[in-house]
């Protein structure tokens, strides 16, 4: 096993060699196992769409196979590769998303679902055009709540929230055919394109691709993060604690891991019922300790303060503590791998949705209408678990950082407020936010994203790049598993001001927050599209002129490629850090990094070492800052 992966996250290393000693298998040992990656997959140059083939191109233009038996050739598989990507990763935020609408639909005030933010449902049912007036909460949220189903399959119009974009950004996607339509049918649309004999045109293929990820970005995902703080409550400032050491030797541990907060809430709302703490003290333990990972962590740490155990890499590590009663999963980023991993300890691997059911693990089905009492019955399957830990396997890395966390666009606009010269200025807008752009005070502002990958050392992208730009004063908002890995690393901290150039420390001091604000979960990215569309039009500007970029250090997973592609596509400069496979079309390549740029005023670059990828960002930020002339 190597463990130089490892060198960046001392506290992951250590339990590599308890590995060893357990006899358990983790990702890098698979990643041994698998010797060289495939050269044609990892150029986009395999295509697998017909049983015809497989067919290869080869790699090297001129020499070997240069189109497949149908007569595609690289420029056609590449792009048809990747449009796939966009659907499948579109699908996953937009499902997710309507998980959360038909909980709304269902949503009682004396029930297990309820709206807990009600100005943000009568904000959104203003915007919809929905009646308020003498009506009960639950019966707006329903209508609300129906129309947002609708979005998925309506037959005719686009999606609702793309009017939020700026009015140029608006006017572009019309011109160019952008706007997205319903989301099914844009992902359905897309796979249709890219079935054998259908589209045989890589531009095309990529336009299609476009528009069907703006349905995840301002579709899916937005309708995710809105419905979500209504039904749980806008995220505010609170305090947590992140990395592994958050995992407690006398408590029953549960470890919450997914996407979907219409299943993590109720577990959260479980674990703190009285009879379930009861419970666990009658087994012998202080209590129960949840605990979160990827995307599920996220959400519950930024409503409910959950400690975060890790990101994406630290599943299996959490489980090879030894003292994890369980794993409860729903959906999106679980290693199949964890069912074998937990039979070498006393861990229930316990899977709930039946999208995600894994072999070998326990599957209780949770349902919505019976949500608290099903996920009772999944806590209590972890307190009874307890019982049968192994002391002799445990070892907990002492680790762990402090974080403030829970930035909604909302709580950040609370925050800019404490600012405002109240003789001078509005409350409730981004305008101070802006003002210190252009003051130049803050050079830019960057979101930064996504996974963690095997291909880059674990975290080190993530907080290389941070650390960087807060250096030279670009403030950094972040999800997904990046949030973690700021979180780990102690970035999202007030003492981190102290890694800042002097005008980010100013701003942290005066408007009172960290340098790098945790802004939720993958689909939370939508928070971000509204925050730099909010900078934009109070400037009277288009997204594209703003120096502000997206980054993906360390991404992996279908939902990144449809994220880059939409953050792209709304005019935002992305920066990848693991290439895409996508090299073996120069024609698409070039697509990607440069001429999407005439359609859409923004780009991809690919930079896999972070302190150049880095300076490129910041190159980029004052060429940005000169054409507005600030
Ligand atoms: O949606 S950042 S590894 S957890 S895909 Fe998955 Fe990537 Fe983490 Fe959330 Ni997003």
């Amino acid at each position: 096993m190597s463990h130089e992966v490892l060198e960046f996250d001392v506290v992951s290393a250590s339990l590599t060699e308890k590995a060893k000693t357990d006899g358990a298998e983790l990702i890098w040992d698979r990643q041994q196992a698998m010797k060289a990656k495939c050269g044609f997959g990892d150029k986009g140059l395999c295509c697998r769409i017909c049983a015809m083939g497989p067919c290869r191109i080869s790699p090297v233009e001129g020499k070997g196979a240069q189109r497949g038996l149908c007569g595609a050739t690289a420029d056609v598989i590449v792009s048809r590769n990747f449009a796939r990507m966009v659907a499948a990763g579109t699908s996953a935020h937009s499902d997710h998303a309507r998980e959360i609408a038909t909980v709304m639909h269902m949503s009682n005030k004396d029930g297990n679902y309820k709206v807990k933010d009600v100005g943000k449902l009568l904000n959104l049912a203003k915007e919809w055009g929905v009646e308020t007036e003498g009506r009960e909460n639950d019966d707006i949220a329903h209508e609300v709540a129906e129309i947002a189903l609708n979005e998925f399959g309506k037959p005719f119009g686009t999606q609702r929230f793309i009017t939020r974009a700026p009015e140029p950004r608006q006017k572009l996607w019309k011109e160019k055919n952008f706007e997205p339509r319903a989301i099914d049918r844009e992902v359905v649309t897309l796979m249709h394109s890219t079935h054998i004999g259908c589209t045989g045109d890589a531009d095309s293929m990529l336009e299609m691709s476009m528009r069907t990820s703006l349905a995840d970005g301002w579709g899916g995902s937005m309708i995710g993060t809105e419905l979500s703080d209504i039904m749980f409550g806008t995220p505010t400032a609170r305090g947590t604690e992140a990395n592994l050491g958050v995992i407690e030797e006398n408590m029953v541990n549960i470890l919450l891991h997914g996407h979907n907060p219409s299943f993590s809430e109720m577990v959260v709302l479980a674990a703190e019922e009285p009879e379930m703490i009861a419970m666990a003290k009658e087994v012998g333990a202080d209590g129960i300790n949840l605990v979160g990972m990827c995307c599920t962590g996220n959400e519950v740490t930024m409503r409910h303060g959950v400690k975060i155990a890790g990101n994406f890499y630290q599943q299996e590590l959490a489980v090879l503590t030894g003292a994890m009663e369980a794993v409860i999963v729903d959906v999106q980023c679980i290693f199949p791998a964890l069912a074998r991993l937990s039979d070498c300890y006393h861990t229930k691997f316990i899977t709930t949705s039946p999208k995600a059911k894994i072999t070998g693990s326990t599957y209780i089905e949770f349902s919505e209408e019976h949500a608290l009492e099903s996920t009772k019955t999944i806590v209590r399957e972890a307190i009874m678990n307890y019982a049968n830990r192994d002391r002799s396997k445990v070892l907990i890395p002492q680790a762990k950082s402090k974080a403030l966390v829970g930035y909604s666009v909302e709580t950040v606009i609370q925050h800019l407020d404490k600012v405002v010269n109240s003789h001078t200025d509005v409350f409730n807008t981004v305008k101070p936010l802006s003002d210190v752009i252009w003051a130049g005070v803050l050079r830019g502002a960057a979101g930064i994203v996504g996974c963690n990958n095997p291909q880059v050392k674990h975290d080190k992208s993530h907080v290389t790049i941070m650390k960087e730009l807060i250096k030279n004063d670009v403030i950094v908002v972040t999800t997904g598993c990046a949030a973690q890995a700021a979180a780990k690393a102690g970035l999202m901290t007030m003492e981190a001001k102290e890694l800042c150039g002097r005008g980010l420390k100013e701003v942290c001091e005066r408007v009172g927050i960290p340098p790098v604000l945790h802004m939720g979960s993958c689909v939370d990215i939508s928070r971000i599209l509204d925050i730099v569309g909010r900078v934009a039009i109070e400037r009277g500007l288009d997204n594209s002129d703003l120096p502000v970029v997206g980054v993906a250090p360390e991404w992996m997973s279908e939902k990144a490629v449809a994220i880059g592609t939409y953050v792209v596509t709304s005019g935002i400069d992305t920066y990848l850090g693991v290439t895409p496979q996508v090299l073996g079309s120069e024609h698409f390549t070039d697509m990607l990094t440069n001429t999407i740029e005439e359609k859409v005023g923004a780009r991809f670059t690919f930079e896999e070492d972070p302190v150049v990828c880095a300076q490129l960002i910041l190159d980029r930020m004052e060429e940005k800052r000169d054409r507005l002339g600030i």
